[in-house]
Protein backbone atom coordinates (compact mmCIF):
# COMPACT_ATOMS: atom_id res chain seq x y z
CA UNK A 1 0.00 0.00 0.00
CA UNK A 2 1.23 3.70 -0.62
CA UNK A 3 0.91 7.14 0.10
CA UNK A 4 0.36 9.32 -3.12
CA UNK A 5 1.89 13.25 -2.94
CA UNK A 6 0.48 15.28 -4.77
CA UNK A 7 2.36 19.11 -5.14
CA UNK A 8 1.83 20.48 -8.97
CA UNK A 9 4.11 23.44 -8.78
CA UNK A 10 6.79 22.28 -6.47
CA UNK A 11 9.44 19.60 -6.69
CA UNK A 12 8.96 16.63 -4.32
CA UNK A 13 12.79 15.52 -3.81
CA UNK A 14 12.14 17.43 -0.08
CA UNK A 15 8.97 15.62 0.92
CA UNK A 16 10.66 12.33 -0.34
CA UNK A 17 13.64 13.11 1.61
CA UNK A 18 11.75 13.37 4.77
CA UNK A 19 8.90 10.69 4.38
CA UNK A 20 11.85 8.06 3.93
CA UNK A 21 12.82 8.96 7.13
CA UNK A 22 10.15 9.57 8.91
CA UNK A 23 8.11 6.81 7.41
CA UNK A 24 10.82 4.03 6.47
CA UNK A 25 9.05 1.27 4.32
CA UNK A 26 6.63 3.72 2.92
CA UNK A 27 6.09 3.27 -0.83
CA UNK A 28 5.84 6.64 -1.48
CA UNK A 29 4.67 8.13 -5.02
CA UNK A 30 4.47 11.14 -6.45
CA UNK A 31 1.22 12.29 -8.40
CA UNK A 32 0.57 11.56 -11.27
CA UNK A 33 2.96 8.21 -11.43
CA UNK A 34 0.48 7.21 -8.82
CA UNK A 35 0.63 3.39 -9.70
CA UNK A 36 -2.28 1.18 -9.42
CA UNK A 37 -4.96 3.30 -7.74
CA UNK A 38 -6.18 0.59 -5.88
CA UNK A 39 -2.90 0.49 -4.13
CA UNK A 40 -3.04 4.22 -2.88
CA UNK A 41 -4.13 4.48 1.28
CA UNK A 42 -2.85 7.76 1.45
CA UNK A 43 -2.86 11.15 -0.12
CA UNK A 44 -0.79 13.70 0.94
CA UNK A 45 -1.83 17.22 -1.29
CA UNK A 46 -2.11 20.75 -1.79
CA UNK A 47 -4.67 21.99 -4.02
CA UNK A 48 -5.22 18.30 -6.28
CA UNK A 49 -7.38 18.78 -9.22
CA UNK A 50 -11.04 17.87 -8.48
CA UNK A 51 -11.75 13.84 -9.10
CA UNK A 52 -8.15 13.11 -8.53
CA UNK A 53 -8.31 12.32 -5.23
CA UNK A 54 -11.60 10.33 -5.73
CA UNK A 55 -9.87 8.35 -8.20
CA UNK A 56 -8.31 6.54 -5.60
CA UNK A 57 -11.02 3.82 -4.36
CA UNK A 58 -9.37 2.26 -1.15
CA UNK A 59 -8.23 5.64 0.81
CA UNK A 60 -8.13 5.92 4.51
CA UNK A 61 -6.93 9.20 5.08
CA UNK A 62 -6.59 12.45 3.30
CA UNK A 63 -3.59 14.75 4.37
CA UNK A 64 -3.38 18.53 3.65
CA UNK A 65 0.29 19.58 2.86
CA UNK A 66 -0.67 22.87 4.85
CA UNK A 67 -2.50 24.38 7.63
CA UNK A 68 -5.51 24.92 5.56
CA UNK A 69 -7.37 22.40 4.09
CA UNK A 70 -10.49 24.35 1.88
CA UNK A 71 -8.24 23.05 -1.07
CA UNK A 72 -9.74 19.53 -0.42
CA UNK A 73 -13.16 20.39 1.34
CA UNK A 74 -14.13 22.12 -1.74
CA UNK A 75 -13.22 19.15 -4.03
CA UNK A 76 -17.07 17.73 -4.05
CA UNK A 77 -15.45 14.62 -5.57
CA UNK A 78 -13.99 14.07 -2.47
CA UNK A 79 -16.01 10.91 -0.54
CA UNK A 80 -17.74 12.81 3.14
CA UNK A 81 -16.77 9.58 4.99
CA UNK A 82 -12.99 10.29 4.49
CA UNK A 83 -10.94 11.23 7.32
CA UNK A 84 -9.26 14.72 6.32
CA UNK A 85 -6.08 16.30 8.66
CA UNK A 86 -4.81 19.76 8.13
CA UNK A 87 -0.90 20.26 8.70
CA UNK A 88 0.30 20.78 11.96
CA UNK A 89 4.07 21.61 11.82
CA UNK A 90 6.25 23.08 13.99
CA UNK A 91 7.59 24.89 11.43
CA UNK A 92 5.01 26.35 10.25
CA UNK A 93 3.63 27.61 13.57
CA UNK A 94 7.02 29.49 14.22
CA UNK A 95 7.15 30.99 10.42
CA UNK A 96 3.51 32.43 10.88
CA UNK A 97 4.41 33.86 14.22
CA UNK A 98 7.44 35.44 13.19
CA UNK A 99 5.42 37.05 9.45
CA UNK A 100 2.42 38.27 12.12
CA UNK A 101 5.05 39.73 14.31
CA UNK A 102 6.90 41.18 11.66
CA UNK A 103 3.66 42.73 10.12
CA UNK A 104 2.29 43.99 12.87
CA UNK A 105 5.66 45.84 14.21
CA UNK A 106 6.56 47.18 10.90
CA UNK A 107 3.08 48.91 11.12
CA UNK A 108 3.38 49.67 15.20
CA UNK A 109 7.24 50.86 14.62
CA UNK A 110 6.01 52.88 11.64
CA UNK A 111 8.88 51.74 8.97
CA UNK A 112 7.33 52.39 6.15
CA UNK A 113 7.32 56.41 6.84
CA UNK A 114 11.05 55.85 8.06
CA UNK A 115 11.94 54.32 4.79
CA UNK A 116 10.17 57.06 2.86
CA UNK A 117 11.89 59.60 5.00
CA UNK A 118 15.30 57.99 4.26
CA UNK A 119 14.41 57.86 0.41
CA UNK A 120 13.63 61.77 0.58
CA UNK A 121 16.53 62.26 3.22
CA UNK A 122 14.54 63.29 5.49
CA UNK A 123 15.53 63.01 9.48
CA UNK A 124 12.08 62.47 10.29
CA UNK A 125 10.44 60.74 13.45
CA UNK A 126 7.33 58.39 12.92
CA UNK A 127 4.37 58.31 15.59
CA UNK A 128 3.79 55.12 17.42
CA UNK A 129 0.97 53.28 15.53
CA UNK A 130 -1.40 51.33 17.75
CA UNK A 131 -0.62 49.08 20.48
CA UNK A 132 -3.84 46.81 20.14
CA UNK A 133 -3.36 43.30 18.41
CA UNK A 134 -6.70 41.53 17.63
CA UNK A 135 -6.21 38.05 16.62
CA UNK A 136 -9.41 36.63 14.68
CA UNK A 137 -8.52 32.63 14.84
CA UNK A 138 -7.00 31.71 18.07
CA UNK A 139 -6.06 28.04 17.12
CA UNK A 140 -2.73 26.47 16.17
CA UNK A 141 -1.38 29.46 14.37
CA UNK A 142 -3.02 32.41 15.76
CA UNK A 143 -3.09 31.10 19.49
CA UNK A 144 1.19 31.15 18.93
CA UNK A 145 1.13 34.91 17.20
CA UNK A 146 -0.79 35.65 19.79
CA UNK A 147 1.50 34.91 22.43
CA UNK A 148 4.35 36.15 20.28
CA UNK A 149 2.70 39.30 20.47
CA UNK A 150 2.13 39.57 24.09
CA UNK A 151 5.36 38.70 25.34
CA UNK A 152 6.59 41.63 23.28
CA UNK A 153 4.54 43.86 25.35
CA UNK A 154 1.57 44.51 22.95
CA UNK A 155 -1.99 44.17 23.90
CA UNK A 156 -3.50 41.05 22.64
CA UNK A 157 -6.54 39.54 22.19
CA UNK A 158 -7.93 36.64 19.96
CA UNK A 159 -11.56 35.64 18.77
CA UNK A 160 -12.43 32.25 18.01
CA UNK A 161 -15.55 29.84 17.77
CA UNK A 162 -15.13 28.37 21.54
CA UNK A 163 -13.53 29.86 24.50
CA UNK A 164 -9.98 29.42 24.42
CA UNK A 165 -7.71 30.50 27.80
CA UNK A 166 -4.14 32.05 26.87
CA UNK A 167 -1.69 33.76 29.18
CA UNK A 168 -1.73 37.36 29.00
CA UNK A 169 -4.45 37.31 25.60
CA UNK A 170 -7.72 38.63 25.95
CA UNK A 171 -10.06 36.01 24.61
CA UNK A 172 -13.66 36.80 22.93
CA UNK A 173 -15.53 33.79 21.41
CA UNK A 174 -18.44 33.15 19.01
CA UNK A 175 -20.69 36.39 16.62
CA UNK A 176 -21.99 37.73 19.58
CA UNK A 177 -18.53 38.78 20.87
CA UNK A 178 -16.79 40.06 17.42
CA UNK A 179 -18.50 43.60 17.97
CA UNK A 180 -16.64 43.91 21.41
CA UNK A 181 -13.64 42.51 20.19
CA UNK A 182 -13.40 44.62 16.78
CA UNK A 183 -14.01 47.85 18.47
CA UNK A 184 -10.69 47.29 20.89
CA UNK A 185 -8.81 46.53 17.90
CA UNK A 186 -6.11 48.69 16.36
CA UNK A 187 -4.27 46.02 14.46
CA UNK A 188 -6.54 43.00 13.00
CA UNK A 189 -4.64 39.78 12.59
CA UNK A 190 -6.69 37.35 10.42
CA UNK A 191 -5.35 33.54 10.91
CA UNK A 192 -8.99 32.22 10.06
CA UNK A 193 -9.95 28.86 8.26
CA UNK A 194 -12.09 29.33 4.86
CA UNK A 195 -15.28 28.14 6.07
CA UNK A 196 -18.61 29.35 4.56
CA UNK A 197 -19.76 31.20 7.51
CA UNK A 198 -16.62 33.29 7.56
CA UNK A 199 -16.42 34.07 3.54
CA UNK A 200 -16.29 37.89 3.28
CA UNK A 201 -15.91 38.42 6.58
CA UNK A 202 -13.25 41.19 6.25
CA UNK A 203 -15.89 43.69 4.78
CA UNK A 204 -17.18 47.14 5.39
CA UNK A 205 -18.87 45.94 8.49
CA UNK A 206 -16.15 44.50 10.40
CA UNK A 207 -14.06 47.36 8.82
CA UNK A 208 -16.86 50.17 10.64
CA UNK A 209 -16.27 48.42 13.97
CA UNK A 210 -12.38 48.70 14.46
CA UNK A 211 -11.13 52.05 15.60
CA UNK A 212 -10.38 54.96 12.89
CA UNK A 213 -7.35 54.69 11.15
CA UNK A 214 -7.47 50.56 12.19
CA UNK A 215 -4.35 48.30 10.30
CA UNK A 216 -5.18 45.28 8.97
CA UNK A 217 -2.97 41.91 8.74
CA UNK A 218 -4.26 39.61 6.72
CA UNK A 219 -2.72 36.07 6.37
CA UNK A 220 -6.18 33.56 6.05
CA UNK A 221 -7.45 33.08 2.26
CA UNK A 222 -8.37 35.36 0.12
CA UNK A 223 -11.83 34.54 0.49
CA UNK A 224 -12.45 36.18 3.98
CA UNK A 225 -11.23 39.36 2.03
CA UNK A 226 -14.44 41.53 0.01
CA UNK A 227 -11.58 43.67 -1.51
CA UNK A 228 -14.08 46.35 -2.92
CA UNK A 229 -14.33 47.17 0.76
CA UNK A 230 -10.70 47.24 1.71
CA UNK A 231 -10.38 49.80 -0.87
CA UNK A 232 -13.27 51.93 0.21
CA UNK A 233 -11.91 51.57 4.00
CA UNK A 234 -8.55 52.73 3.27
CA UNK A 235 -10.11 55.56 0.77
CA UNK A 236 -11.69 56.66 3.60
CA UNK A 237 -9.45 56.72 6.24
CA UNK A 238 -11.63 54.21 8.47
CA UNK A 239 -8.12 51.59 7.95
CA UNK A 240 -5.03 53.26 7.55
CA UNK A 241 -3.06 50.55 5.67
CA UNK A 242 -2.95 46.66 5.37
CA UNK A 243 -0.24 43.51 4.76
CA UNK A 244 -2.02 41.10 2.77
CA UNK A 245 -0.48 37.49 1.90
CA UNK A 246 -3.53 35.65 0.42
CA UNK A 247 -5.97 36.94 -2.40
CA UNK A 248 -9.06 35.52 -4.15
CA UNK A 249 -6.82 35.06 -7.29
CA UNK A 250 -3.34 33.81 -6.98
CA UNK A 251 -0.84 35.16 -8.16
CA UNK A 252 -2.40 38.35 -8.09
CA UNK A 253 -3.36 39.38 -11.28
CA UNK A 254 -0.66 41.70 -12.43
CA UNK A 255 -3.69 44.85 -13.15
CA UNK A 256 -5.02 44.35 -10.03
CA UNK A 257 -5.75 48.10 -7.88
CA UNK A 258 -3.91 46.09 -5.09
CA UNK A 259 -0.13 46.56 -6.55
CA UNK A 260 -0.28 50.28 -6.55
CA UNK A 261 -1.31 50.97 -3.65
CA UNK A 262 1.19 52.90 -1.04
CA UNK A 263 -0.81 51.85 1.72
CA UNK A 264 -1.28 48.14 0.81
CA UNK A 265 2.12 45.52 1.64
CA UNK A 266 1.28 42.75 -1.07
CA UNK A 267 3.29 39.21 -0.24
CA UNK A 268 2.91 36.46 -1.89
CA UNK A 269 0.99 33.81 0.01
CA UNK A 270 4.31 33.07 1.89
CA UNK A 271 3.22 33.89 5.26
CA UNK A 272 4.14 30.82 6.25
CA UNK A 273 5.16 27.58 4.73
CA UNK A 274 5.14 24.09 5.79
CA UNK A 275 8.74 22.51 6.06
CA UNK A 276 9.02 18.59 5.51
CA UNK A 277 11.77 18.19 7.28
CA UNK A 278 9.72 19.15 10.29
CA UNK A 279 6.35 18.00 8.99
CA UNK A 280 6.71 14.47 8.25
CA UNK A 281 6.55 13.40 11.74
CA UNK A 282 3.10 14.80 11.80
CA UNK A 283 2.37 12.81 8.83
CA UNK A 284 4.34 9.41 10.12
CA UNK A 285 1.82 10.15 13.39
CA UNK A 286 -1.20 10.32 11.49
CA UNK A 287 -0.25 7.36 9.09
CA UNK A 288 -0.16 5.15 12.24
CA UNK A 289 -3.37 6.65 13.82
CA UNK A 290 -5.16 5.93 10.68
CA UNK A 291 -3.70 2.67 10.98
CA UNK A 292 -4.86 1.79 14.20
CA UNK A 293 -8.11 3.13 13.83
CA UNK A 294 -7.48 6.23 15.62
CA UNK A 295 -8.54 10.01 15.26
CA UNK A 296 -5.83 11.85 12.78
CA UNK A 297 -3.52 14.69 14.85
CA UNK A 298 -5.38 17.99 13.72
CA UNK A 299 -8.44 15.39 11.79
CA UNK A 300 -11.01 18.11 10.16
CA UNK A 301 -14.70 18.31 11.49
CA UNK A 302 -16.60 18.40 8.05
CA UNK A 303 -19.41 20.38 10.09
CA UNK A 304 -17.69 22.74 11.02
CA UNK A 305 -15.80 22.79 8.06
CA UNK A 306 -11.91 23.39 9.50
P1 LIG B 1 -6.90 26.05 13.44
O1 LIG B 1 -7.97 25.15 12.97
O2 LIG B 1 -5.92 25.57 14.46
O3 LIG B 1 -7.55 27.39 14.04
C1 LIG B 1 -8.65 28.01 13.46
C2 LIG B 1 -9.18 29.06 14.43
O4 LIG B 1 -10.30 29.71 13.81
C3 LIG B 1 -9.68 28.43 15.74
O5 LIG B 1 -9.36 29.24 16.83
C4 LIG B 1 -11.20 28.41 15.52
O6 LIG B 1 -11.96 28.47 16.72
C5 LIG B 1 -11.38 29.69 14.73
N1 LIG B 1 -12.68 29.68 14.05
C6 LIG B 1 -13.14 28.81 13.13
N2 LIG B 1 -14.42 29.09 12.79
C7 LIG B 1 -14.76 30.16 13.56
C8 LIG B 1 -15.96 30.91 13.69
N3 LIG B 1 -17.04 30.64 12.99
N4 LIG B 1 -15.96 31.94 14.57
C9 LIG B 1 -14.86 32.23 15.31
N5 LIG B 1 -13.70 31.55 15.21
C10 LIG B 1 -13.65 30.53 14.35
O7 LIG B 1 -6.14 26.54 12.13
P2 LIG B 1 -4.65 27.08 12.00
O8 LIG B 1 -4.42 28.07 13.07
O9 LIG B 1 -3.70 25.95 11.88
O10 LIG B 1 -4.72 27.81 10.57
C11 LIG B 1 -5.61 28.88 10.37
C12 LIG B 1 -5.64 29.30 8.91
O11 LIG B 1 -4.47 30.03 8.57
C13 LIG B 1 -5.67 28.17 7.87
O12 LIG B 1 -6.94 27.58 7.76
C14 LIG B 1 -5.28 28.95 6.62
O13 LIG B 1 -6.44 29.55 6.06
C15 LIG B 1 -4.35 30.03 7.15
N6 LIG B 1 -2.95 29.78 6.79
C16 LIG B 1 -2.30 30.67 5.96
C17 LIG B 1 -0.98 30.50 5.65
C18 LIG B 1 -0.28 31.49 4.81
O14 LIG B 1 0.88 31.27 4.46
N7 LIG B 1 -0.91 32.60 4.48
C19 LIG B 1 -0.19 29.37 6.17
C20 LIG B 1 -0.95 28.50 7.02
C21 LIG B 1 -2.28 28.71 7.31
P3 LIG B 1 -11.87 27.25 17.80
O15 LIG B 1 -10.49 27.37 18.41
O16 LIG B 1 -12.93 27.55 18.76
O17 LIG B 1 -12.06 25.97 17.02
C1 LIG C 1 -1.60 26.72 4.46
C2 LIG C 1 -1.12 27.76 3.57
O1 LIG C 1 -2.81 26.54 4.62
O2 LIG C 1 0.09 27.77 3.25
O3 LIG C 1 -0.75 26.03 5.08
O4 LIG C 1 -1.90 28.62 3.17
Amino acid sequence: MSLVLIRKTAPAEAWLAALRKACPGLDVRVWPDTGPVEEVEFVLTWAADPGVIAGFPRLRAIFSLGAGVDHILNDATVPASLPVARMIDRSLTAGMAQYVTMAVLQYRRGWEAMRAGQRAGLWRRPGLGGSRVGILGLGELGGACARALAGLGLDVAGWSRSAKRIDGVQAYAGMDALPAFLARSEVLVCLLPLTSELENILGRTTFDRLPWGAYLVHAGRGEHLVEADLLDALDRGQLSGAVLDVFRQEPLPAAHPFWTRADIIITPHIASQTDPATAAAHVAANIARARAGLPLIGQVDRALGY
